[in-house]
């Protein structure tokens, strides 16, 4: 480890610990199902830009993120050790389960939260974790929240956007969101590849992945569980989005602007009066973190639309592995107060990680 005294160190010397919420992971079995996908006839073409490029590429960024991804144990831990990253939040990686058959996906689902909650209790000070799902088939989705929860010590779930191009705002996955709300968790939802009827104009200019289009299709995800009434129905469930809540927070004044406007004109049956608007949904029920988006003037934006309270710190390992961007956020000009928010109290209540024993 660097001896430079600007290498940011765990412990919680500088007041508060570093816990980092958005860190993916991977499996070996996540990896060979990938490419049996890439194999069908009709695989889907933003699951072989995403998921099929990390599977197959032989460059040397793929290759590298790909050997960190399966690492659960040693390189991992070096490399929170040397970027001062006291706990990681560890997610199964977009598009995880989500393109496969809906048997193979529940089981896959299972058998990953199991080898994670593994290493959180082979590394109960350094790892927690999320539980990932297979949204294609609800119920088993639901019950596996469950089962990560109560029996696993996971803290939530994770899912890794669109489920084969249909949202959450589907009435059919509520159940998913019914769980979540009974087990006091929250669901993280995480980019994936653009869906198909959405790809071609941002794939054929390099535009499609976390460059861009991952945000627009978060953002997009989001807002539709927000129009659809989903918060109305789930009052008390919680989301959490990445890279500075997808930009949302940047169109709020706009967004409940048009959507009374629409609302009022009647013009979309899909789209009914909601209790709240939107930017009250956002500060009520949605939660950010700052993946990727290492910037202070995004970051005190978010802090002043949403509360200092509702704003996480989040690396995005190994996709993102900048000691700068540590630094980048210990150095912000916020009190002391609410820089230790950003970096551990709103995890740790957002995703109850002192109240849940680490079994
Ligand atoms: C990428 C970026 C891939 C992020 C990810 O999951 C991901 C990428 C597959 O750059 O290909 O989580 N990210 O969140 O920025
Ligand atoms: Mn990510």
């Amino acid at each position: 480890m660097s001896t430079d005294p600007a290498t940011p160190r765990t412990g919680g010397a500088q007041g508060y610990l570093r816990i980092a919420t958005e860190e993916a992971f991977a499996t070996p079995d996540l990896f060979d199902a990938w490419a049996r996908t890439m194999e069908r006839s009709d695989v889907d073409p933003g699951f072989a830009g995403l998921a099929g490029f990390y599977t197959t590429s032989q460059a040397e960024r793929p290759r590298t993120i790909k050997r960190r991804l399966l690492d659960l144990g040693e390189e991992r831990i070096a490399d929170m050790d040397a970027a001062g990253i006291d706990r990681a939040l560890l997610l199964l990686t977009a598009p995880g389960v989500q393109w496969l058959d809906p048997a193979e996906g529940v089981a896959l689902a299972a058998s990953t939260n199991d080898q994670l909650a593994d290493a959180c209790r082979r590394h109960p000070d350094r790892f927690s974790g999320l539980a990932a799902v297979a949204p294609q088939d609800p119920a088993a989705a639901a019950e596996e929240l469950r089962r990560g929860v109560t029996q696993l010590g996971l803290h939530g779930g994770v899912i890794n956007g669109h489920t084969q191009g249909r949202y959450l705002s589907d009435q059919e996955f509520w159940p998913i969101f019914e769980a979540a709300e009974d087990l006091d968790v929250p669901i993280y939802i995480h980019p994936t590849g653009l869906p198909r009827t959405m790809l071609q104009p941002f794939q054929e200019a390099g535009l499609d992945g976390a460059i861009y289009g991952f945000g627009v299709d978060t953002g997009l995800h989001l807002l539709r569980i927000i129009t659809a009434g989903v918060f109305d129905r789930f009052p008390r469930l919680r989301i959490v989005v990445g890279h500075a809540g997808e930009a949302l927070p940047f169109w709020l004044f706009r967004l409940d602007h048009m959507h009374a406007a629409t609302v009022r004109a009647e013009r979309y049956e899909s789209m009914k009066p909601t209790q709240r608007t939107i930017s009250e949904y956002m500060r009520e029920n949605v939660y950010i973190t700052t993946s990727g988006m290492a910037w202070e003037p995004a970051i005190r934006f978010c802090q002043q639309v949403l509360g200092a309270d509702r704003v996480m710190y989040a690396m995005d390992y190994p996709y993102e592995y900048e000691v700068s961007e540590v630094r980048t956020h210990d150095d912000l000009d916020i009190d002391a107060e609410t820089k230790r928010m950003l970096f551990q109290t709103n995890a740790e209540r957002v995703f109850g990680l002192n109240a849940t024993a680490q079994v």
